[in-house]
């Protein structure tokens, strides 16, 4: 089971690198690498099991962040209707790609955090409010998804990841909160 002393921190070299691609048959390592991220997130929103565990609640992780450089993410993003219980997008995502995505960008009100930065770093980090994401399962099958707002910010995160990028990296380090151009901001509805 992953828990959070998997989970390397800023500072740690291996977040700053290029991840290699996968090729497949994948091998049984990395597909319970996978199965492994996705259930560290599923557990990580467990109140009881993060509690019980000390995990620190996520809705994505990569897997340069358990310190293999590899391009997989692991995105389990809940569903905002608290009636239902399916995820309004979750997934293993082996070399993903953005094939495309919208002009317009969007931004969490709160900022972002991320597994491997014990700080918070404020700011507004510009992502694209739509993405149109190519990706292969652990079985090799291909999928081409679209999604916007929240799944599609996570999954901008992740992908950064297998590039080296932190999202402290987009924040403008003169002005923090200054919204670009072309931006709607997610999350609170107050203002
Ligand atoms: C408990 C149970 C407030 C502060 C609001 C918590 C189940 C921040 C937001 C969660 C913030 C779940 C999240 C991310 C932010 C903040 C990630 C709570 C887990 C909200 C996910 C990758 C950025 C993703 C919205 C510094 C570990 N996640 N909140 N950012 N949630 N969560 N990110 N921002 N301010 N990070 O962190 O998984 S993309 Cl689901
Ligand atoms: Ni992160």
């Amino acid at each position: 089971m992953i828990t959070m002393n998997e989970v390397i921190r800023e500072g740690h070299p291996t977040l700053r690198k290029k991840a290699e691609p996968l090729t497949f048959p994948l091998d049984s390592s990395m597909t319970e690498l996978g199965e492994e991220l996705l259930a560290f997130l599923i557990n990580s929103q467990d109140p009881e099991i993060a509690e019980k565990y000390e995990l620190r609640p996520g809705v994505g992780i990569a897997a340069p962040q358990v310190d293999v450089s590899k391009r997989m993410v692991a995105v389990h993003v809940p569903s905002q209707d608290p009636e239902s219980s399916d995820p309004e997008f979750s997934a293993i995502l082996v070399n993903p790609k953005i094939v495309s995505h919208s002009v317009q960008q969007t931004c969490l009100s709160d900022g972002e955090g991320c597994l491997s930065v014990d700080r918070e770093v404020p700011g507004y980090v510009p992502r694209h409010k739509r993405v149109t994401l190519e990706y292969y399962e652990l079985t090799g099958e291909k999928k081409k998804v679209r999604l916007r707002d929240f799944p599609a910010i996570v999954v901008q995160h992740e992908i950064d990841h297998l590039n080296g990028v932190m999202f402290y990296d987009h924040i403008d380090p003169e002005n923090p909160l200054a919204l670009p151009d072309n931006i709607e901001v997610l999350g609170s509805e107050e203002e």
